[in-house]
């Protein structure tokens, strides 16, 4: 039973307890998170190491006058329980329930809807400048992970800021972890600052001396006293880095925050971000800062759940566990692999016959199953960070020195790399195979993550090779395919597990622009309806034909295999000799298969009437499972058959093709 957990409608409550009361808060807000994501899972480790840090945020600002901007925003959990929805926290990541990440359309608290990484600081940096133009005075505040320091954006935006506002205040909520261990050199810069022994010591002090001192005024004023003497310090430190103190890690000395200033930004920190008292008096004073800062906290990923602390990776993102242990919940038996394991696997396979084939992935070598290679090949492996344009163009350059990069990046994340792959890829023809992972729906996190738009993106660019396997041995055809091909290649494959078909020993290669027929009509002279399933979408069109044929149709099913280039000849034989067509997608219906489909039976002069199944020309919403999603929108068997009857409806019982077959 919570003592005051249950009390809090909204951060005005916040306001109304005291530190240690605060304090029984936050672990009592750490026993709902994993109370529900046990069930529901989501990203506990993250939210569990930033619930002080949250609710200090409440206790000192007010949203929504005052504007939070996540970076990521999978670390809102704790926001949204302390705000308006606690009590359809349970929801959460379920149909009609709470989306797993800020919304704007969810709560007035939120003010800033993300889901990709690396956009909070510039959207807050557009809100302080548009709050300064306006001549009003709330606060802005932009929390963004270490990780979000590789990615390219952050950057752009630090650039600035400086010039741009004088009241911003960053969070830096530094775990040392993005999904998996953080990377590069700025993740090494940060530890520097952490492990230099004097810094350490003065950052000691300095807490020591704000949590003395009771809130308000004076302590405020002393606070910033402490941060002036401290931030001399260390800037004195910075410029005498190269002489005689020892480096840290024999690679350059010790960090100072010279970086953070030259950007613009005082710095403030390291500060132990779950000291609560600390929390909160700096960013009481932050508050009152008439210069840009970034105040650096030091968490913990997983904080007061042991298994999350022994595997933040796991917990990073978790399906459901069990809260005695940790565990994840038993797989069934049978369980057909994931696509993933299929992909890093086979990479393996593949690099140790091929030594110029790499795998690159942007800060997800197991959301990508690229940790395969990781293990078996650390050399012929690179993770770069968030950073899936330089993923790409990194690509790019390894491919003109005769280098075969594999790069593996969500559907959804590789639209942030468009220019890269247009410019810098497809432009000079380079032979880089993309491996686009969770093309397709990703269910429980929704619009931010479904990766519905790639082969609309893609199709319009000259050189481009795109596929998408049926199951996830084709996923091994493909990618065998693609290391054959001097071109680039874009292998699209969905979240979650295959169909559970027997992976051969050695993959095969595939003619480029070809179909693979999965059932011909069998010329019953019945109504004839072909079937092009694409993806695993061919399952559908598959159990569709079947039924459609008990119901006294002939049907022929095919595997369209490529999205470009399109198998011309075959799709108009059949656009050609069917009364029906009907192109299955797990795409937009705008821009994707089908529309290809439509635009070459224009060409050609195909007039048979075509169905075309995939999603609609909207942002389709998060839900507990694809199929509840898939239900809703039609991209079903039973839809599949229904629009195929309904179209036999409208059109003359004999058709003139039938009297031709006839
Ligand atoms: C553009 C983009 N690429 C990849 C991801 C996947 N992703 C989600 S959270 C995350 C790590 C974030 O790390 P950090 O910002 O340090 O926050 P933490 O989870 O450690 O609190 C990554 C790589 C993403 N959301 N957006």
């Amino acid at each position: 039973m919570s003592q005051y957990l249950e009390k809090v409608a909204g951060p005005a409550d916040i306001k109304q307890l005291t530190v240690a009361q605060l304090e029984t808060l936050a672990g009592e807000v750490r026993e709902e998170l994993i109370r529900v994501l046990s069930r529901n899972g989501g990203h506990l480790g993250p939210n569990l190491g930033v619930v002080e840090l949250t609710i200090a945020l409440h206790r000192v600002f007010n949203t929504p006058r005052d504007k939070f901007v996540w970076d990521v925003s999978h670390q809102v959990y704790v926001h949204k329980i302390l705000t308006d929805r606690k009590n359809r926290f349970r929801t959460i990541r379920q149909t009609d329930g709470l989306n797993g990440f800020a919304l704007r359309t969810e709560s007035p608290h939120d003010c800033y809807g993300a889901g990709h990484a690396g956009t909070a600081l510039s959207a807050a940096l557009g809100m302080a400048a548009a709050r300064d133009k306006k001549g009003t005075d709330e606060n802005i505040v932009c929390i963004f992970g270490d990780a979000a320091l590789t990615n390219g954006i952050s950057f752009e935006a630090l650039n600035n800021i400086g010039h741009t506002t004088k009241r911003f205040i960053g969070v830096l909520n530094d775990n040392e972890w993005s999904i998996a261990k953080n990377v590069g050199a700025v993740s090494n810069y940060l530890n520097k600052l952490i492990t230099h022994p004097r810094y350490n010591k003065l950052a000691k002090d300095f807490q020591n001396f704000l949590s003395r001192w009771p809130k308000g005024q004076v302590a405020l004023k002393l606070a910033r006293k402490a941060e002036e003497g401290f931030k001399g310090a260390i800037t004195d430190v910075g410029l005498r880095q190269t002489g005689s103190l020892v480096d840290t890690d024999g690679r350059g000395g010790y960090g100072s925050p010279i970086f953070f200033e030259e950007m613009g930004l005082r710095y403030l920190g390291p500060i132990d971000g779950h000291d609560l008292p600390l929390v909160i008096s700096t960013l009481e004073f932050a508050k009152t800062c008439d210069h840009p800062i970034v105040i650096h906290l030091l968490t913990q990923k997983g904080k007061g759940f042991e298994a999350a602390l022994k595997s933040p990776e796991k917990f990073h993102g978790t399906g459901p566990f069990d809260v005695k242990t940790g565990d994840s919940l038993p797989v069934k038996a049978g369980t057909p692999p994931n696509y993933q394991d299929v992909m890093g696997q086979t990479m393996v396979k593949l690099c140790s016959k091929d030594n110029t084939l790499v795998g690159i992935t942007a800060a997800m070598p197991s959301g990508t199953g690229m940790k395969y290679l990781e293990r078996a090949m650390p050399d012929r492996y690179y993770d770069v960070g968030i950073a899936e344009e330089h993923a790409v163009i990194f690509a790019a350059g390894m491919a003109t020195m005769g280098l075969h990069p594999v790069v593996a990046i969500y559907s959804t994340f590789l639209q942030r790399a468009y220019d890269c792959i247009h410019h810098d890829v497809c432009l000079q023809d380079l032979p880089v195979i993309f491996c686009m992972d969770r093309s397709g729906l990703s269910a429980n996190d929704g619009p931010t993550h479904h990766g519905l738009f790639d082969i609309a993106y893609l199709r319009c660019l000259p050189n481009v090779i795109a596929m998408a396997p049926k199951d996830e041995d084709e996923l091994a055809d493909m990618m065998f395919t693609a290391t054959h091909e001097p071109h680039p290649t874009f292998i699209r494959y969905p979240r979650g597990t295959g169909e559970g078909v027997p992976l051969k020993e050695q993959p095969q290669l595939l003619a480029i622009g070809k179909v693979e027929i999965v059932k011909n009509f069998s010329g019953s002279g019945k109504r004839k309806v072909a079937l092009f399933g694409l993806g695993p979408m061919n399952n559908i069109a598959r159990r569709a034909a079947a039924q459609l044929v008990a119901e006294g149709f002939d049907c022929a099913v095919i595997n369209p295999r490529f999205t470009k280039p399109l198998d011309a000849g075959t799709h108009e034989f059949f656009g050609k000799t069917a009364d029906v067509i009907v192109t299955l997608e797990d795409h937009v219906l705008m821009g994707g298969y089908g529309a290809a489909v439509l635009e070459l039976f224009s060409e050609k002069g195909v007039t048979t009437p075509v169905i075309r199944i995939g999603w609609p020309d909207q942002f389709i919403e998060h839900a507990t499972t694809q199929d509840e999603l898939r239900q809703k929108y039609g991209l079903t068997v039973e839809n599949t058959v229904a629009k195929v009857q309904a179209q036999f409806a409208e059109t003359p019982v004999v058709s003139p093709k039938l009297i031709e077959v006839a």
